[in-house]
C-alpha cells in the first residue's frame, strides 16, 4: 500500500496572534497564556522539521484569533488543494488569507464557494483509499456534497460520517497512525465508521490525545496522556509529545496547527 496519506514533504504552520486570548472555546477553562503557547508551537515546528521536511511559517493575523488552527482553511491533497469555508463566522477570513500561499505551491486550487456551503479542514480525515468527512456544528452537507465534487476529478471518494454530539470535529477524536490504523477514542469508533481499519482506542479518560498527527516517520501526540502514548510506543510507533496545554483551552490539537502536503 502507498504511504501519501502520512509522507509529506511540506507543512504550513501560522504565528499564534496575541489575540488568542478571544480564540473560540466550548466552555471557557482559562486564557490562553501566549508565551506559553508560542513556546509549544515552536517545539511543535521542530518535530515536523526533524523528518526533512519543509516547513513554511506564516506570520500571525492579530483579526482572525484562531488563525494559528491553519487546517481549518484547506484540504491539501497530492493533486491540488481545496480551501474550505469555514462554518464559525469569525474564522470565515481565515480561508481567503491562506489561498495565495497554497496557490504558490500547487498548479490547481480549488475553493468551496457556499453560499450554503460549510466545511472546515479539522472534519477531515484523509486516509490512503478514501476522505471521510464528519457532519459537525462546522460541517454541514452542503459543504460535504461541494467538496465530493471538487476532489471527483482528482480521483478521490468522500464518505459522510458523524462527528459525536458535543465535539467540535471529526478528527478531535481521532487520527491516521498508518495505511490502515487509525487512533480513536471509542465513543467515535463506536460508530462503526472505521470498519475495515485497524483501531487503536485511546486511553479511558484520555479522549483529549486522540488529535495527534502521522507525520512522516513521526507521531506527535499531546503530552501527559501516558497510557495511551504507553498503547502507541508498544505498537511501534516513533512519538514526539507536543505541550498542548494552551491549544487545548481553544479545543486545539495536533492536527489544527499545520496543514501537512506534497505540493504536485
Ligand atoms: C475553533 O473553535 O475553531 C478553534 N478554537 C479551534 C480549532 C481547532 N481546529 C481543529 O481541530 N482542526
Amino acid at each position: 500500500m502507498s504511504d501519501r496519506s502520512f509522507r509529506f514533504t511540506h507543512a504550513i504552520t501560522r504565528r499564534p496572534a496575541a489575540s488568542i486570548i478571544a480564540g473560540l472555546r466550548a466552555v471557557d477553562t482559562g486564557t490562553p497564556d501566549l508565551a506559553v503557547m508560542q513556546g509549544h508551537h515552536a517545539d511543535y515546528i521542530a518535530a515536523l522539521k526533524s523528518t526533512g521536511a519543509t516547513v513554511i511559517e506564516l506570520d500571525a493575523l492579530e483579526a482572525f484569533p484562531d488563525s494559528v488552527f491553519v487546517e481549518d482553511t484547506a484540504l491539501c491533497l497530492p493533486q491540488g488543494a481545496v480551501i474550505m469555508r469555514p462554518g464559525a463566522p469569525t474564522r470565515l477570513g481565515e480561508a481567503a488569507e491562506m489561498a495565495p500561499h497554497l496557490a504558490a505551491l500547487y498548479r490547481d486550487v480549488k475553493q468551496i464557494t457556499g453560499p450554503d456551503s460549510y466545511i472546515e479542514g479539522g472534519d477531515i480525515l484523509t486516509t490512503e483509499t478514501e476522505i471521510l468527512v464528519g457532519r459537525s456544528a462546522r460541517t454541514n452537507a452542503a459543504g460535504i456534497a461541494e467538496l465530493t465534487r471538487a476532489v471527483a476529478d482528482w480521483g478521490h471518494s468522500v464518505r459522510e460520517v458523524f462527528t459525536p454530539p458535543g465535539v467540535l470535529h471529526f478528527k478531535t477524536d481521532c487520527s491516521l497512525l498508518d495505511a490502515e490504523t487509525i487512533l480513536s477514542t471509542r465513543r467515535l469508533a463506536d460508530s462503526g465508521c472505521f470498519a475495515g481499519y485497524k483501531v487503536i482506542h485511546t486511553a479511558e479518560g484520555e479522549e483529549a490525545c486522540a488529535n495527534a498527527i502521522r507525520f512522516n516517520d513521526l507521531v506527535l501526540m499531546p503530552a501527559s496522556f501516558q497510557r495511551t502514548r504507553d498503547a502507541l510506543l508498544a505498537a511501534g510507533y516513533t512519538l514526539r509529545e507536543i505541550g498542548n496545554s494552551e491549544c487545548a483551552k481553544l479545543d486545539g490539537g495536533m492536527s489544527c496547527l499545520s496543514l501537512r502536503f506534497s505540493p504536485s
